[in-house]
């Protein structure tokens, strides 16, 4: 909160169209105005070029990717099935940096999320970045983006879309360390 008195509306914007809703924070006596469900400007669209402006506070030590998988996010609204093409076998072993890359083939984007593991946004739509480290990245239609970790956690994780009707439909796979180490 700023310093001082006052009223602080905190606003969530419908992507790409002018109506928007939210919260009003008010300090004991202030006055609260009340706010238009429609703004001026439409809401920004979500894409991936957010992502790509973050970096990471302490990023992972840049080394090569033992191991690499390409998976592509597909999709669609018709008959309701969503998929994740090149997941149905990722084998990891403890100690290799690995590397997720994916594609949106989709026409929505998918919160993908890793169970057990910190990763770290390498590249956006072909740039890459020291991006910033996280447990779930979004990804938006139509548009690239690459993960990488360090393996250390050994066990059957779930690699998922956060969108748990997506996830039902068909988005749902796992990162399996070998049964050796
Ligand atoms: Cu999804």
């Amino acid at each position: 909160m700023p310093e001082g008195e006052g009223a602080f509306p905190i606003l969530a914007l419908r992507e790409g169209a002018v109506e928007r809703t939210g919260v009003i924070l008010a300090t004991a006596g202030a006055t609260v105005r009340r706010v238009a469900s429609v703004g001026d400007a439409r809401g920004p669209i979500v894409a991936n070029a957010l992502e790509g402006r973050l970096r990471a506070v302490s990023p992972l030590v840049p080394r090569p990717a033992d191991r690499r998988f390409d998976i592509t996010l597909t999709g669609q609204m018709e008959g309701y099935e969503w998929g994740m093409d090149g997941a149905a076998d990722m084998r990891i072993r403890s100690g290799e940096r690995i590397e997720i890359a994916m594609r949106n083939a989709s026409m929505m984007s998918h919160p993908m999320h890793l169970h057990g593991h910190h990763f770290q946004v390498v590249e956006v739509n072909g740039a890459p970045i020291a991006g910033a480290v996280r447990d779930t990245v979004l990804v938006a239609p139509g548009e690239t983006l690459t993960i990488a970790f360090d393996a250390g956690n050994l066990g059957r994780w779930p690699f998922h879309c956060h969108h748990l009707y997506h996830m039902a439909a068909g988005m749902m796979a796992f990162i399996d360390y070998d049964a050796r180490d």
